[in-house]
C-alpha cells in the first residue's frame, strides 16, 4: 500500500433541521479529531439533492451546515471546509466508481430501501448510485479515517469494497505507476462513543432524522433554550425509575437514548450517568438534561444564527476551501486517469 497519511474526511448533507443526532454523531467528533489528524470537512449538496431541494433553501442550507461547522469550534483555516459541487473530482471519481462498484452490492444498502421504501421506480438514480458518491468524495482525497454515525457503516463497508476491487482490477497499472500495490486506502469508519445513534425522541425504534414530520422527535442545533426544555420533557419514557446499571436498560430503548445524550454531551459514559442518576425518577434527570442540553448547544444556536448574518463572510470560508480541496482532488484525478488508462492529451 503507498503511504497515505492519516487524514479525516465527513460530510454533512444541506438538508435543513441540524438536530443533536448529526451533532453527537458526527460533527462534535469532527471538532475533536482537529487535535490529532489533518481534517476535510464538506457540505454535501451533491448527495442533497438526490431528493429535490427548493434551490434557495439548498442555498440558505448549505450556509448553516457551514455556520454549524464553524459555531461547533471547526476551525476552516486549519483545516478543509467546503461544498461538495465546488469541486468537480467529486463528481468525475463518482462516475468511475459507477464503473467500479456492482450493481448487486448497491442492492443490499439498507438507506436506499429505506428511503426508496416503496415507490422505488420514482426514486432518482442519484439516490441508488448515493453510496458510490459518498466513496468518491473520501478516497478523492485517500482519506483514512471517517467519523458518522452507526447509520453511514454499511456505506463505508461498501467504500473499502470499492477501494480494494479498484487496487485489484488495476493493480499492474498502479505498480507501473509507482503507487506501489494500492493506490486508495482501505479507510476506517470512526463510529464510538455513547451516542453513535441518537434515536427519535417521540420514538426510540426510530432514529432522530431531519425529515422526521414532527418537530419534537428532535432538538434542532438553533433551537433556543424554551423549545429544548419543552422538548425533553416532552421525551418518551417508561414508568420505571432509571436503572443503576446499562444492564437495566436493556428492553428500554427511550430511556438508554436520553442516558446515551446526557453521556456524550457531558463527554462521560452511560454507566457514569447511571451512577449519577440511578434509582431516581425522569422527572430530576430530565431537568438536568435540559441544563445540561442548554448549557451545551445554546451558544452553538446562538453563534450559528450570528455567523448566517454575514453571508460573505461563510462565503469566503467556502471559497478558501474549496480551492485548498480542489489542489488536493486534481491530483488524485490526474493519478486516477493515468491508472485507469485515459489519455492526457
Ligand atoms: N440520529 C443520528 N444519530 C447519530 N448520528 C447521526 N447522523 C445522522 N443522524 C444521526 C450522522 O450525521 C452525519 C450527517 O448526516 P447527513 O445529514 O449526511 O445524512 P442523514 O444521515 O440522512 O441525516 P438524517 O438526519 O437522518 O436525514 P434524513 O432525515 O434525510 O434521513 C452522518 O455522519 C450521520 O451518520
Amino acid at each position: 500500500m503507498a503511504a497515505v497519511a492519516e487524514r479525516v474526511f465527513s460530510g454533512v448533507q444541506p438538508t435543513g433541521n441540524l438536530h443533536l443526532g448529526n451533532y453527537l454523531g458526527a460533527i462534535k467528533r469532527f471538532v475533536e479529531l482537529q487535535n490529532s489528524h489533518e481534517c476535510i470537512y464538506c457540505v454535501v449538496d451533491l448527495h442533497a439533492i438526490t431528493v429535490w431541494q427548493d434551490p434557495e433553501e439548498l442555498k440558505r442550507h448549505t450556509r448553516e451546515v457551514t455556520a454549524a461547522f464553524i459555531a461547533c469550534g471547526i476551525d476552516p483555516k486549519a483545516h478543509i471546509v467546503f461544498n461538495q459541487s465546488q469541486v468537480s473530482g467529486h463528481a468525475e471519481l463518482a462516475w468511475i466508481f459507477n464503473c467500479v462498484a456492482r450493481m448487486g452490492w448497491l442492492n443490499r444498502m439498507t438507506q436506499f430501501k429505506e428511503k426508496a421504501g416503496k415507490d422505488r421506480e420514482n426514486v432518482s438514480v442519484g439516490l441508488f448510485a448515493y453510496p458510490t458518491l459518498m466513496a468518491a468524495d473520501i478516497l478523492l482525497y485517500r482519506a483514512t479515517h471517517v467519523p458518522v454515525g452507526e447509520d453511514q457503516k454499511q456505506h463505508l463497508e461498501l467504500t473499502r469494497d470499492i477501494a480494494q476491487k479498484f487496487n485489484t482490477d488495476f493493480a499492474p497499472s498502479i505498480a507501473a505507476y509507482g503507487h506501489g500495490e494500492g493506490y486508495f486506502p482501505l479507510t476506517e469508519p470512526l463510529i464510538a462513543g455513547p451516542a453513535t445513534r441518537v434515536m427519535s425522541l417521540r420514538d426510540g425504534a426510530k432514529k432522530m432524522s431531519k425529515s422526521d414530520a414532527s418537530d419534537f422527535s428532535r432538538i434542532n442545533l438553533t433551537d433556543d433554550a424554551d423549545a429544548i426544555a419543552g422538548k425533553v420533557r416532552k421525551a418518551k419514557t417508561d414508568p420505571e425509575p432509571l436503572p443503576s446499571e446499562e444492564e437495566g436498560l436493556k428492553g428500554r430503548p427511550e430511556a438508554e437514548n436520553l442516558v446515551g445524550i446526557y453521556a456524550a454531551l457531558s463527554d462521560s459514559s452511560k454507566a457514569q450517568v447511571l451512577k449519577d442518576f440511578g434509582g431516581g425518577q425522569f422527572s430530576a434527570f430530565k431537568a438536568a438534561l435540559v441544563d445540561l442540553a442548554v448549557a451545551k448547544l445554546g451558544p452553538i444556536g446562538a453563534d450559528m444564527q450570528r455567523l448566517m448574518n454575514d453571508v460573505s463572510a461563510i462565503d469566503a470560508i467556502l471559497a478558501d476551501g474549496a480551492a485548498r480541496a480542489r489542489a488536493l482532488a486534481d491530483q488524485t484525478i490526474r493519478d486516477v486517469k493515468d491508472i485507469v488508462g485515459m489519455v492526457r492529451a
